[in-house]
């Protein structure tokens, strides 16, 4: 019914400007003026409303950037997270230095050059130096920017992993889990075929290094120690990001990625600088279903001795089987 409603209002509306716009060009007729031909008058108000236009767009982009910059991700956790902030705020300081050179222009220059019966136009037809200014230095500043942007993810993505923790990071719609490799630091085999409503990874149970795996519903991570997740999905494609430490890779079904990294901060650091609720998430940022919005796992970052008392605790595959038996 509100939506009726709301159809007919507007359409009265259309009919009103349609017979307004009529009226006005009755009276035209009986003053004999041409209503439709823009003046310099009209010229006048449409390029000052287009100056207060500009000019209060971009109070609004100035208040919005003081006013929700709370809501943006805190200092990178992780070592080449750090490098990726910095590429960040490279981009967008040149961005923003750009935006607020041009746009009060743009707005300007509308208002300042708007259609006068005066004016005359000047026929330009062509400028070899401008348009060499205006190709080379973009040029030259992309071209700076890719090289930087390529470096830093070079960096981040080619990492000696021969040092590294490794942890398998399982997924299926729509839940996250993983896996440690126990004492012998080697990940049991698995085959999505074994997969089974006990054996929900798929591990081969005859494989002896999957007997010390450990499968956990929450990841802890030695402060300042490399790790590479290896992940593995089950059905559709996931991407496991983990905002916090600028990590994210996609999941693919019958595909290995890896991301190798060290955070830097433990949970309780970040608790003391972010507030007692904070929590290292890892999310999916693939839309992958109806229940994608509710896919995270909490990480947990701490010293060498929580980690290892943590690790202790938890139970290995065969002594999962054995209580099973
Ligand atoms: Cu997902």
């Amino acid at each position: 019914m509100t939506n009726i409603l709301i159809a007919l209002v507007v359409l009265l509306a259309i009919v009103t400007l349609v017979q307004l716009t009529r009226v006005s060009e009755l009276l035209g007729e009986l003053k004999k003026q041409d209503v439709n031909e823009v003046t310099d008058e009209d010229n006048k108000t449409q390029g000052f409303l287009m100056l207060i236009i500009g000019m209060g767009f971009l109070v609004f982009v100035i208040w919005q950037m003081i006013e929700w910059n709370h809501l943006l991700l805190p200092e990178a956790a992780s070592v080449h997270g750090q490098e990726i902030d910095v590429l960040m705020r490279f981009s967008m300081t040149l961005i923003l230095v750009v935006f607020f050179i041009v746009t009060p222009m743009l707005f300007y220059f509308s208002y300042r050059y708007r259609g006068n019966k005066q004016n005359t136009a000047y026929f330009l037809v062509h400028n070899n130096k401008l348009e060499f200014i205006w190709t080379i230095i973009p040029t030259i500043v992309l071209t700076g920017v890719i090289i930087f942007g390529l470096k830093t993810w070079d960096k981040a993505m080619n990492v000696d992993t021969s040092d590294s923790q490794e942890i398998e990071v399982f997924v299926k719609q729509f839940q996250w889990l993983a896996r440690f490799p126990g004492e012998d630091n080697i990940l049991g085999k698995s085959n999505f075929q074994l997969i089974t409503p006990t054996n929900v990874l798929g591990i081969d149970e005859e494989d002896l290094n999957a007997e010390d795996d450990k499968i956990v519903r929450e990841v802890h991570l030695v402060v300042n120690e490399p790790v590479v997740l290896k992940f593995r999905s089950q059905d559709v494609i996931h991407s496991a990001f983990l905002p916090h430490f600028r990590v994210q890779m996609n999941c693919v079904p019958g595909l290995s990625t890896q991301f190798a990294f060290t955070p830097t901060k433990t949970t309780a650091q970040m608790k003391k600088e972010e507030g007692e609720d904070f929590e290292y998430v890892l999310l999916c940022n693939k839309i992958c279903g109806a229940a994608h919005y509710n896919m995270q796992m909490r990480f947990v970052v701490e010293t060498q001795e929580e980690y290892d008392l943590w690790l202790a605790k938890q139970k290995t595959i065969s002594d999962k089987l054995l209580t099973q038996k």
